[in-house]
């Protein structure tokens, strides 16, 4: 097998702050080069934050890189908000934090969660967007939404999907998305953190193609769980706030001739390739890598490699 790239050396941010929008407090960070290309990175969930790690996806003499935390998540305030905050208010987000920056256009790169954000903000502001990188292509529509939290997915994870059901009374489990939000809006403060818990852990437990302890264990951390879980399930309840179920598909002739690259695991258990394919039969001029022994995250070696080999690319232009 050819060498597989990996990720960046790890680096300090040379800015951060935040962007004050309706009740919240977005946090960013700058990373790399001041005058370097200008790259936005987009995490996922809704409700994951951005991390240390993903910045390490670019070439820091290269790039400009911009992370920043979406409303209600990671260092963003109030922590777990859910008050003013849909994909349309992220989409407004990002263009205002483009414009506070005084940058022109930018590169976007968007991993599940991300890749669906990342497709709203360019179909809203095409001229704003310089490349797309997106990753393990999750589009919101009622079937990917049962595959994960209903049934697909439980079958080839039954033993962590056993601790997913098992806080849902059994008269409730044909709906397990409703049964969730019941308990995240109910005032049972002790029941609503270990539902959180246990939602998360069931993400957690089925990104990797082969499961990973420290991932799970990082991903359960009450903090993080709590607002990973709540946002997630209110984004999903209400169907991201699209239109129509198709919605991203619909609209891609906004997008068409943007320069993409879309990366894909094969064995994605969170996001099924069916959903990326159907992006790719749409989207013909997006240059479309399939990992072909991967799972879902980003830190899957062949993943990590194509993404960084996508950033190398657009960074030479
Ligand atoms: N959520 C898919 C998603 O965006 C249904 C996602 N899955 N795991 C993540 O994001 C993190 C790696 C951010 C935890």
């Amino acid at each position: 097998m050819q060498n597989l790239s990996t990720l960046y050396p790890k680096i300090k941010p040379y800015d951060s702050g935040f962007l004050n929008v309706d009740e919240h407090q977005v946090y960013f960070e700058q990373c790399g080069n001041p005058n370097g290309k200008p790259a936005v990175f987009l995490h996922g969930g809704p409700g994951g934050g951005g991390s240390e790690e993903v910045r390490r996806f670019f070439n820091p003499n290269v790039y400009r890189i911009i992370v920043f935390d979406q409303r209600g998540c990671g260092r963003s305030k109030p922590h777990g908000c859910l008050e003013n905050n849909t994909t349309w208010d992220l989409v407004s987000d990002i263009e205002l934090l483009r414009k506070k920056l005084d940058i022109n256009k930018w590169l976007v790169f968007g991993g599940s969660w991300g890749s669906t954000l990342s497709l709203a903000y360019a179909q809203t502001h095409p001229d704003s967007v310089s490349e797309l990188i997106l990753r393990g292509i999750f589009l919101l529509r009622e079937e990917e939404l049962k595959w994960f939290y209903q049934d697909g997915s439980s079958r080839i994870f039954p033993e962590a999907w056993q601790e997913f059901i098992d806080i849902i009374d059994e008269d409730e489990r044909d709906d397990l998305m409703g049964a969730y939000h019941r308990i995240f809006n109910s005032d049972d403060t002790a029941k609503k953190l270990s539902a959180a818990i246990a939602w998360t852990k069931w993400e957690a437990s089925t990104i990797s193609l082969s499961y990973s302890p420290t991932t799970v264990e990082e991903m359960s951390n009450p903090e993080f769980a709590l607002a990973f879980a709540l946002i997630e399930n209110h984004y999903f309840i209400n169907k991201g706030w699209f239109k129509t179920e198709n919605q991203l598909i619909e609209n891609i002739e906004i997008i068409r001739s943007i320069p993409s690259v879309i990366v894909q695991g094969r064995y994605d258990a969170v996001c099924p390739m069916k959903t990326a394919w159907e992006l790719s039969q749409a989207w013909p001029e997006a240059e479309m890598i399939i990992a072909p022994a991967s799972g879902h995250t980003a830190f899957e070696k062949e993943i990590t490699h194509a993404l960084i080999s996508a950033t190398d690319k657009f960074g030479k232009k």
